[in-house]
C-alpha cells in the first residue's frame, strides 16, 4: 500500500463525533446553535477522545429539512456565522488534532436554489439540472394532473410535484421542497467537482455524503410495489458508481480526502462495491440493518427486540466488509439509550453497555453529540412540540388514511428524528445551558439531572465511561482493528470475540453483553468455548496473565457463570505481559 494510502487511511485510527449545529450551542441566544458555540465546546470535544468531527449541513437553507435542502453550497448560513468562523474552528480543531469533515448534500438542493430557480424558468444552462417531466395523462380532460411515474418519496406521498412556472413535476425523493438533481447532466457533475474543492481548499478533510447512492436515476419506468416506489430505478445504479469514481478520481484523491457515504437500504453487496478500496468510489458506507432490529420498516412499527438478530445482522456486516463505519446514533436515529437500551430503571448501566458494543467492534466509530452522556429521546407529548418535516409529512399521510391521533402519535414518537435533535443538555441551568433564548426546539426535562456538568467529575458516569473506552480502544490494535468472531447469543445475551491483529502482542477479547432486565445464566458450554484457557496463553511460553476483565460497566470483574441486567464485560485473553492500560 503506497504511503499516499496509508496516509490516507488516517480514519481507520479515527474516532468521530457528529455534531447537529443547530442543537449543539449558542452563542448568541437566538436559540440555535452556531459556529463560535462549537469552538466554545472544542475542548469538552477533545476530552472525549474523539479525533475528527462530522458537521451537519452548515450551508444557507431555508430549513425545510433543517440544511439538508441547501441554497448555497459555497458559504455559511449566517444564522450559524460566516466562512471566516468556520475556518476558525477548522483551525482551533486542528490545534487540538481534530479533522473535520463537512456533511455533502448533493442528490437534491433546496428549491430555493438559484439553479432551480432558473431551472423553473427554462433559463440555460439551468434547464436541464433538475428531473422535469409532463403529466402523464396528456390527453386526459379530466383536469387532474397525473404525475409521471407512481414513485413515492421517502417523507411519504408522491415524488413529483407540479411546478405552475415550468408547467411540468419535477421529482423530489426527499420534501418537495428538495428536488433531485439530474445527475445525466455532465454540467451537474462539474458543478459538484467545484463544490468539492471549494471547501477541500478550506482546509477540511472530507465528507459524509448524503444518501449519496441514489443520484443516478437510470430510468422513470414505474416502481414495483413496495415501502419506497421506484426504488429500483435509481438505488446503487451504476451510473451513481461511475460518478462516485469520477468524483474520487478528479477531486478526493489529489486532496486524500475521506469520505463516508450515507446509502439508505443499503444492501452488503451494495456496499461491498461502494465502498472497495479498488473500485476507487467512497471510504465507508453507513448502513442501517443493525438499528431496526426492533422495528417492521424503517425506523417505524416497534416489535420485540433479540439479540441473537442484532449479533446475526453485526456479524453480516463485520464480515462482509473489509472495514465498517460504527455508530448507535445520529441526527436521524431514535436515542440508542432509550431505544435499545433502558432509559428508565437502568440509565447508565444500559447507556454503559451499548458503549461497550459500539466501541469494541471492528471498524470506525461515530458518536453522535449528547450519545457519550446518554441523553434519552424527547420528552413531548403532543405533535405540535414536533419540528421534523418527516415526522409532520407522515402525520398527514396518516391522517389521510385515516389513522386515530393516539396510533399516529404513538408511531411518530418512538420514530422521529426529533428524538435526537433536542439541544445538548450541558447543565442544569434553564435550557440546559444550550442558549439564553427560547430554544428552536424543546429542550428535555431530564437536564436538570442528566448533562454534561453533572457527569464531567463523576469517574462512575456514562460520560467518563466513554472517555475510558475510548482510551482503551486507542491502545487496543485488536479491538480497533482486529478479527470479529460471534460466539453465542439468544433473545437476551450476546457475545464475540475480537482476535489478535498479526503481529500484535495485544491478545485477543471476549466482549459479554445483556439486553435484558434480567440477570441472565450463562450456559455452560458458552463459558468454557468462550473463555480463553489461562493454561495455554497466547504462545504456550513463558509465565502466563491469566485473563482479566478491562471492561466492566457493574464494578464486577468476574464472569461467574451470569450476567447482571444490562452488564457488559470484556474480558482480555491471558498473556504472557501483564495488562498495563487502565480499565474502562
Ligand atoms: O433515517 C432514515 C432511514 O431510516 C430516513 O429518515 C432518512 O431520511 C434517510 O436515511 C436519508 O437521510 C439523509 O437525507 C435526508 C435528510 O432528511 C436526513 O437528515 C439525512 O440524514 C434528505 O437529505
Amino acid at each position: 500500500m503506497t504511503e499516499a494510502t496509508l496516509a490516507h487511511q488516517w480514519w481507520k485510527d479515527a474516532v468521530f463525533y457528529q455534531i447537529y449545529p443547530r442543537s449543539f450551542q449558542d452563542s448568541n441566544g437566538d436559540g440555535r446553535g452556531d459556529i463560535p458555540g462549537i469552538i466554545s465546546r472544542l475542548d469538552e470535544i477533545a476530552a472525549l477522545g474523539v479525533t475528527a468531527l462530522w458537521l451537519s449541513p452548515l450551508y444557507p437553507s431555508p430549513d425545510a429539512d433543517n440544511g439538508y435542502d441547501i441554497s448555497d453550497y459555497r458559504g455559511i448560513d449566517p444564522r450559524y456565522g460566516t466562512l471566516e468562523d468556520f475556518d476558525r474552528l477548522v483551525a482551533a480543531a486542528k490545534e487540538r488534532g481534530i479533522r473535520v469533515v463537512m456533511d455533502l448534500v448533493i442528490n437534491h438542493t433546496s428549491d430555493e436554489h438559484p439553479w432551480f430557480q432558473a431551472s423553473r424558468r427554462r433559463e440555460e444552462p439551468y434547464a436541464d439540472y433538475y428531473i422535469w417531466r409532463p403529466p402523464r395523462n396528456l390527453g386526459d380532460d379530466s383536469g387532474d394532473r397525473e404525475p409521471p411515474n407512481n414513485w413515492t418519496g421517502f417523507f411519504m406521498g408522491s415524488a413529483w410535484e407540479w411546478d405552475d412556472v415550468r408547467q411540468e413535476f419535477y421529482l423530489h425523493l426527499f420534501d418537495k421542497k428538495q428536488p433531485d438533481l439530474n445527475y445525466h447532466n455532465p454540467a451537474v457533475i462539474e458543478e459538484i467537482k467545484g463544490i468539492l474543492k471549494f471547501w477541500l481548499d478550506r482546509g477540511v478533510a472530507g465528507f459524509r455524503c448524503d444518501v449519496i447512492s441514489l443520484l443516478y436515476k437510470s430510468s422513470l419506468e414505474d416502481g414495483k410495489p413496495g415501502a419506497i416506489r421506484g426504488l429500483e430505478h435509481y438505488k446503487a445504479q451504476p451510473g451513481t458508481h461511475k460518478i462516485l469514481h469520477e468524483l474520487r478520481h478528479a477531486v478526493l484523491d489529489p486532496y486524500n480526502a475521506f469520505t463516508v457515504g450515507e446509502t439508505v437500504m443499503v444492501t452488503l453487496e451494495e456496499a461491498k462495491d461502494l465502498s472497495d478500496p479498488g473500485r476507487g468510489e467512497l471510504d465507508l458506507v453507513f448502513y442501517f440493518d443493525h438499528l431496526e432490529v426492533d422495528r417492521l420498516v424503517a425506523r417505524y412499527g416497534p416489535k420485540p427486540f433479540r439479540a441473537d438478530t442484532l449479533l446475526r445482522r453485526l456479524t453480516t456486516w463485520q464480515r462482509g466488509l473489509d472495514w465498517n463505519a460504527l455508530y448507535l446514533e445520529n441526527h436521524d436515529q431514535p436515542r440508542i439509550v432509550s431505544h435499545y437500551g433502558n432509559d428508565r430503571h437502568y440509565w447508565s448501566r444500559s447507556a454503559q453497555m451499548l458503549a461497550v458494543l459500539q466501541l469494541t467492534l471492528r471498524g470506525t466509530p461515530f458518536i453522535y453529540q449528547g450519545q457519550e452522556i446518554g441523553m434519552t429521546n424527547f420528552d413531548f407529548t403532543s405533535l405540535d412540540q414536533i419540528n421534523d418535516v418527516e415526522s409532520h409529512n407522515i402525520d398527514r399521510l396518516l391522517r389521510r388514511r385515516g389513522v386515530p391521533y393516539s396510533l399516529r402519535w404513538y408511531l411518530i414518537k418512538t420514530a422521529s428524528r426529533d428524538n435526537a435533535r433536542t439541544p445538548v443538555q450541558w447543565d442544569s441551568s434553564e435550557h440546559a445551558g444550550f442558549t439564553t433564548g427560547q430554544p428552536w426546539l424543546g429542550v428535555n426535562a431530564n437536564a436538570s439531572w442528566l448533562n454534561y456538568a453533572a457527569q464531567d467529575g463523576d469517574p462512575k458516569s456514562v460520560l467518563n465511561f466513554y472517555r475510558r473506552l475510548i482510551r482503551l480502544r486507542a491502545a487496543s490494535p485488536t479491538l480497533r482493528a482486529g478479527g470479529f468472531e460471534p460466539l453465542i447469543a439468544d433473545r437476551a445475551v450476546m457475545a464475540y470475540r475480537r482476535t489478535p491483529t498479526a503481529g500484535s502482542t495485544d491478545p485477543g477479547y471476549t466482549v459479554w453483553l445483556n439486553f435484558s432486565d434480567q440477570t441472565q445464566r450463562l450456559k455452560q458450554p458458552w463459558l468454557t468455548s468462550a473463555m480463553s484457557d489461562p493454561e495455554a496463553g497466547p504462545t504456550g511460553a513463558g509465565p502466563v496473565h491469566p485473563p482479566e476483565c478491562v471492561v466492566s460497566n457493574t464494578g464486577r470483574r468476574r464472569l461467574d457463570g451470569c450476567l447482571l441486567p444490562w452488564e457488559a464485560m470484556v474480558i482480555r485473553d491471558g498473556t504472557a505481559t501483564p495488562w498495563r492500560g487502565d480499565a474502562a
